[in-house]
């Protein structure tokens, strides 16, 4: 099938793309490249060199990979240039990955947070717009955000897969019970940007019947699939620094480079995983498994396992003798919650996890081992605080 794979140039869109040429779809790659540009105006780069997107279209190609073609459009801003795209390729499926989407970049300042609403909100609505003006039945699959959920407690509850079942109250004193939309608790502008999105799905999806499947995806880790693996010039990016490198992947490059792992606060704090490569598989079934029309937003849960924090970095230490350096938190979230989840969607589907004990946290810190003459040790403690408090509390230890 034709497919577009708006962020086709990121850290999960790139992999994710490679494998759906690979599995014989036919790939065009639309992204702005506002990620690489972030990376020049924080003047950091990925612990992992990557190739240029035309190196690694090139590449790709010589290593018999089916061609994809590369279209530079910004989704937020250029609505009647997306439009015209859509008429004209006709895609049956758009995979959309091209948001802003660190968490603590969001927060570094109002500008920040105005160009993550900005960019998101605008880019997910210009997408829904654009269908519904082409006329075309076109099936979004958006990677959305294990974050919508939130982290406090949800007293032992297991989270569902988008929706909630509740009992309404009656004045006679009866009930009926009805499914909603699970209640947002976002811990970030970035999170909050991806509960607006999903209300914009729903929306869209009651109005003009367009077919959506969320995936509310925990923390991604690992690199590289088997086909990035192929040749230097596919390699996927590794992100280490305090905005934009994520907890799993920021403990195997400290282990590997012999920097204290950065806790914050207790480590009490739960979140869900999936490794790279299962994330790719999850999006290519997702693809290939499209709600019927008139069918609701589709959602699942894309994670395959939940950790606190501070046992990840005992992990991490046991595996490595790193050290474990517990600091004053720079966001404001709960010190400990727990969470449980429902992914029975995918398992179903016939994904079979990677887990963090099948021997691949071996395999990360040896890509990170391999490229930690790269990392530029100033650019590892996260500075952006969520509030004032926040930022006082790390001003008071620095
Ligand atoms: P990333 O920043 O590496 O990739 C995003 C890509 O989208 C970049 O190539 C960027 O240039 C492009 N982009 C951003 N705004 C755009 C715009 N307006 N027009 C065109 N292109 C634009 O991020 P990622 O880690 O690959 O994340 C991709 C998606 O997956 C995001 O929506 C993110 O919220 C979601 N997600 C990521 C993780 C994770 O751990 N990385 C976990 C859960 C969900
Ligand atoms: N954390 C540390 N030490 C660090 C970095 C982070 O203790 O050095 C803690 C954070 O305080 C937080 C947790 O680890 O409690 C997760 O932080 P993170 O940066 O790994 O993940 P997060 O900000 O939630 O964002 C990432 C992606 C985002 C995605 C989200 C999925 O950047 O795009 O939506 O994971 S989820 O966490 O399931 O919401």
């Amino acid at each position: 099938m034709k497919v577009f794979v708006l962020g086709g140039d990121g850290f999960c869109g790139w992999p994710c793309a490679v494998n759906l040429s690979d599995a014989g779809h036919d790939v065009v790659i639309v992204d702005n490249l506002s990620r690489r540009k972030i990376d020049v105006d924080l003047e950091v780069d990925s612990l992992t060199p990557i190739a240029t997107i035309s190196e690694r279209l090139r590449a790709w190609e010589q290593v018999g990979g089916r061609a994809m073609r590369f279209v530079h459009l910004d989704i937020a801003r250029e609505y009647d240039r997306l439009l015209e795209l859509l008429r004209s390729e006709r895609p049956e499926a758009v995979v959309h990955f091209a948001e802003q989407r660190a968490a603590p970049y969001s927060m570094k300042s109002s500008a920040n947070k105005r160009y993550t609403v900005d960019n998101n909100v605008n880019g997910t609505h210009n997408l829904l717009a654009a269908i519904v003006e082409s006329g075309l039945d076109i099936h979004i699959v958006h990677l959305g955000t294990m974050g919508v959920y939130g982290y406090g407690s949800h007293r032992g509850a297991t989270i569902p897969e988008g929706y909630l079942t509740v009992e309404v109250p009656q004045p006679d004193g009866s009930r009926f019970t009805e499914k909603i939309l699970h209640p947002t608790d976002p811990g970030s502008v970035y999170h909050m940007t991806k509960t607006l999105d999903q209300l914009l799905f729903f929306y869209y999806n009651k109005n003009d019947a367009i077919r959506v499947t969320d995936l509310h995806q925990g923390i991604v880790w690992g690199t590289n699939t088997d086909l990035t693996d192929r040749d230097p010039r596919l390699t996927n990016r590794f992100d280490y620094d305090g905005d934009y490198g994520t907890v799993l992947n920021r403990f195997l490059m400290q282990a590997a480079i012999g920097y204290p792992l950065t806790v914050h606060g207790t480590g009490g704090q739960t979140r869900a995983f999936i490794h790279i490569r299962d994330s790719v598989k999850c999006v290519q079934l997702a693809l290939e498994h499209p709600p019927t029309s008139g069918e609701k937003v589709k959602i699942f849960n894309q994670m395959t396992e939940s950790h606190q924090v501070g046992e990840l970095a005992r992990k991490v230490a046991d595996l490595t003798g790193a050290q474990i350096n517990y600091l004053p938190n720079p966001r404001k979230e709960a010190i400990e919650n727990d969470l449980i989840v429902d992914n029975r969607c995918f398992i179903e589907l016939g994904l079979r996890p990677t887990t963090l004990d099948d021997g691949l946290l071996a395999e990360v810190v040896d890509v990170a081992r391999r490229w930690a003459d790269r990392c530029d040790r100033s650019r590892i403690p996260c500075v952006s605080a969520w509030t004032q408090r926040q930022a006082e509390a790390i001003r008071a230890t620095a």
